[in-house]
């Protein structure tokens, strides 16, 4: 097969802070060892196979821009997909990163009819395990797509019609076998649809209930056919349906405690996703670590000036230590990794632009990891913390959580005891400073 990055003649190597190769990583050594573990396994880089693939560079007003020839009006669709997937093993290969992650749809196309759109899956999966075979690529999840498709434009699981709903329960059926026959690491859901454009026609608590039953079903299935990977819901608040059932992390946890589901999903954050729900990418990270959801990452960001998800790669280590010191504080990733849900801009027509999206992305998360290790093995924030609520460890802390306290035993030993709480400084500045001092020594 004749290559389609050209002019990349070699894989991408770490040649350090000073090299003058602009392909070339200048922070990510995969194999420099962070806490006891290699870089590499900390960070579990995934490239994902829609964005670079298979989005010919087209907006609302455009047209695509890119150079992928496979998305052309291809004659023979499944020449196109293999082509397509050789590009994809190439780009995995030369830029050296772990994992990839695809929707069913992004390797295979749709055929004339569900039996042969099932058969091209097939087909490719297998194709595709010849490729990781031979590359060592090895899959982070699989997911299908249950958006594009004007079936589901009402929804998937949560459409009025419950002929979309089954369509989509035999996509994702399909979608995570595929996932297991490629030993994927996990699994993802993201509601593209599953929310609603207006109220007017919309009835809230039966939708609840049909994606409910949905999540149900997938974590049954898994079961049943043994896959021992991860599920995970990607939250989103909106885009493109005007308001997502899966708003953010919060949203997510309190609907699987409804439905007794918390044991069978942790969530997939995505940066622009968190600012889109209007936090920060810290405060869903936290949100989810600290109630025991947390799963993977799609690394990317927003435009702070755009209210959509813009997708672009990741670029300020300021950002990202922050949340990267919860996640590796809270012993990092399982099933999980830092997938590139990223998008070059449209104007980015090169090739080669794609290396430099992710090198730079991949240096950023990498600079940021070694920063919030640094700050970890040092307690500088963790310690601040611990010591912020140590009284809850003392006698009347203990106490007042227990059982044995009542509103009006507290009542009366605030006036027995004289309780008369003091004021204490919060301390973000000096806390913020800390941060930037680890930054600006530069541990790596
Ligand atoms: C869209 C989502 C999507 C999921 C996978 O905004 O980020 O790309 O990650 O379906
Ligand atoms: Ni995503
Ligand atoms: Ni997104």
């Amino acid at each position: 097969m004749a290559e389609f990055f050209t002019e990349v003649t070699e894989p991408i190597r770490y040649e350090g802070p000073d090299t003058a190769n602009p392909l070339a990583f200048r922070v990510y050594d995969p194999d420099r060892i962070v806490a006891g573990k290699r870089l590499e396994d900390h960070l579990r880089i995934a490239v994902c196979y829609w964005h670079s693939f298979q989005w010919p560079g087209s907006d609302i007003f455009g047209d695509g821009t890119f150079d992928r020839p496979w998305l052309d009006n291809p004659a023979d669709e499944m020449a196109a997909a293999r082509q397509k997937m050789d590009a994809a093993f190439e780009f995995f290969t030369k830029l050296g990163t772990p994992y990839f992650c695809f929707h069913d749809r992004d390797i295979a196309p749709d055929g004339a009819d569900y039996g042969e759109t099932v058969s091209n899956l097939h087909q490719m999966v297998d194709y595709a395990a010849e490729k990781m075979e031979q590359t060592g690529v090895k899959l982070l999840w699989g997911t299908a797509n249950l958006f594009s498709h004007p079936r589901f434009m009402a929804g998937a699981s949560t459409n009025p019609n419950p002929e979309a709903f089954a369509f989509a329960a035999a996509q994702v059926r399909h979608a995570l076998d595929a996932t297991k026959r490629l030993d994927g690491q996990s699994y993802v859901l993201w509601g593209g649809r599953e929310g609603y454009d207006t109220l007017l026609n919309t009835d809230l608590k039966q939708e609840g209930a049909q994606f409910a039953r949905f999540l149900e079903m997938v974590a049954e299935h898994k079961r049943k056919i043994g896959f021992e990977g991860q599920l995970f819901i990607e939250p989103k608040p909106q885009e493109p349906t005007k308001h997502q059932y899966d708003y953010d992390s919060a949203t997510v946890h309190g609907f699987l405690e409804r439905f007794d589901l918390v044991d069978e999903f942790q969530v997939n954050i995505e940066v622009n996703h968190a600012t889109l729900a209007g936090h920060s990418f810290h405060h869903e990270v936290a949100y989810a670590v600290q109630h025991g959801i947390f799963g993977s990452i799609d690394a990317n960001r927003g435009d702070p000036q755009n209210g959509w998800d813009t997708d672009q790669f990741p670029n300020s280590v300021e950002e990202l230590v922050p949340p990267l010191h919860e996640i590796f504080g809270a012993g990092g990733f399982k099933y999980g990794g830092f997938n590139f849900d990223t998008k070059l801009r449209r104007q980015s027509v090169d090739r080669t632009d794609l290396f430099h999206g992710h090198i730079g992305g991949i240096d950023t998360l990498a600079k940021a990891t070694l920063i919030a290790f640094d700050l970890l093995e040092k307690e500088t924030l963790t310690k601040v913390r611990r010591d912020r609520y140590a009284g809850w460890s003392g006698d009347l802390g203990k106490w007042i959580l227990s059982p044995d306290s009542s509103l009006e035993a507290v009542a009366d030993k605030v006036l027995a005891d004289g309780i008369d709480p003091v004021p204490v400084s919060g301390r973000q500045e000096v806390l913020e400073n800390l941060v930037n001092r680890a930054i600006w020594s530069d541990p790596s």
